[in-house]
């Protein structure tokens, strides 16, 4: 494992001092710089970079490449296209009222094109995308939030003063990207606008590339995620590992239920009945008010929103699933169990009802594993 190890740092830091050696794409900035007139000691950075290596489950031993990997992050071309969403994810990234070290993060890193931050409009708009893919050739990554509509010929969507449509945006852009993040569920399963009836055939980004997309999703996913990813990527320049869904393992590995802070009210049998009750006061297990943390894979917990403050189970509302393909359909609705849906049976007596009857023991968390597999072996396997 040791030994394993060292290969791997060895090659980091031989590919860190690769692209050390490359321009710096905006003049006379630096991290230290940066970091001084933002007020953030050197301490706070690598105390962050520690904290950084630790969430992609990398040894200790790798916080000073992590630190190293910010760094050079400025060498690295990002163009971000913003296709059918809320531009929530862009939000999650840079709406805060102190920007954490995160969002500072993102704000070096050299974005080349972002509608949303971008002072160009219209035909400049536009020659600034073309010029940048050429430019940048094999060497940019992309990240595109927002699901691909389809209908059309992708008519539903048109982007700028030709009125291209975010379709031959997002495949043009996907042709010569070194890597393809689809950051947000939109992007990574088709999202809100793919929900039933998806009245503009909106799809996922992968369903429309035959480059490998990693998929970030979460309606948004954390800041922590969407940085995470990109230091993975200049530190390793490959893909991470990665569930079924593309997702990758070091932040959608366990579940929601798995790192939750009410878990132990779970066990005990301890529920909110009803929102504002008793239970809820007392901080008690969300899941008969529709929690679906046992369904859903994200690290919501340990990194939560807003430069960590809070996160939705926190809040005192139950988990979603905005992490996971098609949960606008599925996981509905969303203050309802679904469980007690799917195994209302008399021989379970209902998820529901064995909670109450006998606490959530063993069988309780059996019915819970068996919807979890139902729900993700419902969800269509071929492309969203
Ligand atoms: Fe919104 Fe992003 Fe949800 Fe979608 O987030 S927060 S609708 S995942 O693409 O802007
Ligand atoms: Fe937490 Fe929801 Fe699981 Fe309850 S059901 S322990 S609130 S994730
Ligand atoms: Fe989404 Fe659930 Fe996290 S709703 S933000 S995956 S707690």
């Amino acid at each position: 494992m040791i030994e394993k190890d060292n290969l791997l740092l060895k090659q980091a830091e031989e590919r860190l001092a690769k692209l050390a050696k490359f321009p710096a794409l905006k003049k006379g900035n630096s991290i230290k710089k940066m970091l001084k007139e933002k007020g953030v000691s050197r301490r706070d950075f690598m105390k962050w970079a520690g904290a950084m290596t630790a969430m992609l489950s990398l040894p200790a031993s790798f916080a000073p490449l992590t630190a190293k990997a910010a760094e050079v992050a400025d060498r690295l071309p990002v163009i971000w296209l913003h296709l059918a969403e809320c531009t929530g994810c862009s939000e999650s990234l840079l709406r805060s009222d102190g920007p954490g070290i995160d969002s500072l993060i993102f704000d070096y890193i050299s974005l080349e094109y972002h509608e949303t931050l971008m002072a160009a409009a219209g035909y400049q708009a536009e020659e600034n995308l073309e010029s940048a893919i050429e430019r940048y050739k094999g060497r940019y990554v992309l990240m595109v939030e927002g699901g691909v509509p389809t209908a059309l010929e992708g008519q539903y969507l048109t982007i700028g003063a030709h009125g291209k449509t975010g379709l031959e945006s997002a495949k043009e852009a996907s042709e010569h990207a070194a890597a393809i993040f689809a950051i947000g569920t939109c992007s990574s399963f088709g999202g809100i606008q793919a929900a039933n009836p998806n009245p503009t055939a909106s799809k996922s980004l992968s369903a429309v590339t035959n480059k490998p997309v990693i998929n970030v999703p979460g309606c948004p996913p954390s800041e922590k995620n969407i940085v995470g990813n990109v230091l993975h990527f200049i530190l390793f320049g490959t893909l991470p590992s990665l569930d079924a869904y593309n997702r990758p393992k070091w932040a959608y590995g366990l579940r929601i239920h798995d790192l939750c802070e009410r878990r132990g009210h779970f066990d005990a049998g301890e529920f909110v009945q009803t929102f504002g009750d008793e239970g809820a006061k007392n901080g008690y297990c969300l899941y008969k008010v529709g929690c679906k943390g046992p369904y859903t894979f994200n690290n919501c917990s340990k990194l939560r929103f807003n430069s960590h403050t809070s996160w939705p189970i926190q809040a005192g509302h139950g988990c979603i699933g905005c992490s996971e393909p098609n949960f606008w359909d599925t996981m509905g609705p969303f203050e309802e169990p679904l469980a007690s849906k799917l195994y209302d049976t008399p021989m379970l007596g209902g998820a529901d009802r064995t909670a109450d009857t006998i606490g959530i023991t063993l069988l309780g968390a059996a019915a819970i594993g068996m919807a979890a597999h139902a729900v993700l072996s419902n969800i269509k396997k071929d492309k969203e």
